[in-house]
């Protein structure tokens, strides 16, 4: 799936994502009914047929549906990212390179990008296809305390589509590592994916970045910039 580089590549390996899907449905479904009708027979006939083999018997078809639901929830999962695109939300302090980084990405100028942090403050989203997999790109608001109520607002919005991103990628000024991450409330993260960018890497000469390695929790390097 992955590898479909085609908007129609991507077509055809959803549709067999979803054949395999509704299958592995009607499978489970089958196995729920079967076990339910043996339960409700046991329960028709005398008590003396209710015998620990049986109750063995059941307990191990449970589980092993259980086991198959759980395969379903995370196949679901996969279906709906390829379907409606995995929500990758841009996230961090402002000034870090965030706007800068979604144009990068996106390859357009769509966010103002401006060395006055606080610049942007409403939401900006723009659908791209990585790889075959379609993501919808947000650029949000830089975290910190707002200057006024617009600013707060948009602030707000950041942390809701934090919640709701399938991934969340910080991005941190790489000269400025040791009070970017901190500013990020980490229950918001609590049931989400996260992955930490240092960015604007161009700044650093060679050999600076191994003394602020204390600071460095592990992440991609980049420079959102340059393109390094
Ligand atoms: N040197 C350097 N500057 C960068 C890089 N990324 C962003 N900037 C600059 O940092 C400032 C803030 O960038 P912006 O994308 O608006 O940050 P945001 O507030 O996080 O959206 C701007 O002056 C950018 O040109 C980078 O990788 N290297
Ligand atoms: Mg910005």
């Amino acid at each position: 799936m992955v590898s479909a580089s085609s908007h129609r590549g991507v077509g055809l390996a959803l549709n067999g994502l979803r054949g395999a899907l509704s299958k592995e449905i009607a499978f489970v479904r089958d196995k729920i009914i079967n076990i339910l009708s043996f339960s409700e027979h046991l329960l028709d006939v005398s008590e003396e047929d209710i015998v620990d083999t049986n109750i063995a018997y059941i307990i191990n078809k449970v589980e092993k549906i259980h086991e198959n639901l759980q395969k379903l929830i995370k196949n679901y999962n996969t279906c709906r990212i390829m379907t409606s695109g995995a929500v990758v939300v841009l996230c961090g302090p402002p000034n870090s390179g965030k706007s800068t980084l979604f144009n990068a990405l996106i390859g357009s100028d769509r966010a103002i990008v401006n060395k006055e942090p606080g610049t942007t403050r409403d939401l900006l989203d723009a659908l791209i296809i990585i790889d075959g997999v379609p993501i919808t790109l947000v650029d949000t608001a830089g975290l910190r305390d707002p200057a006024n109520d617009v600013e707060g607002a948009g602030i707000q919005k950041a942390r809701d589509y934090m919640k709701m991103a399938d991934l969340v990628c910080t991005i941190n000024d790489i000269t400025k590592i040791n009070v970017s991450t901190e500013m990020i409330d980490n229950n918001l993260l609590k049931e989400t994916g996260a992955v930490n960018i240092y960015n604007k890497i161009d700044l650093i000469k060679g050999g600076i970045l191994d003394k602020r390695s204390g600071y460095f929790k592990g992440g991609l390097i980049t420079s959102a910039l340059t393109g390094l």
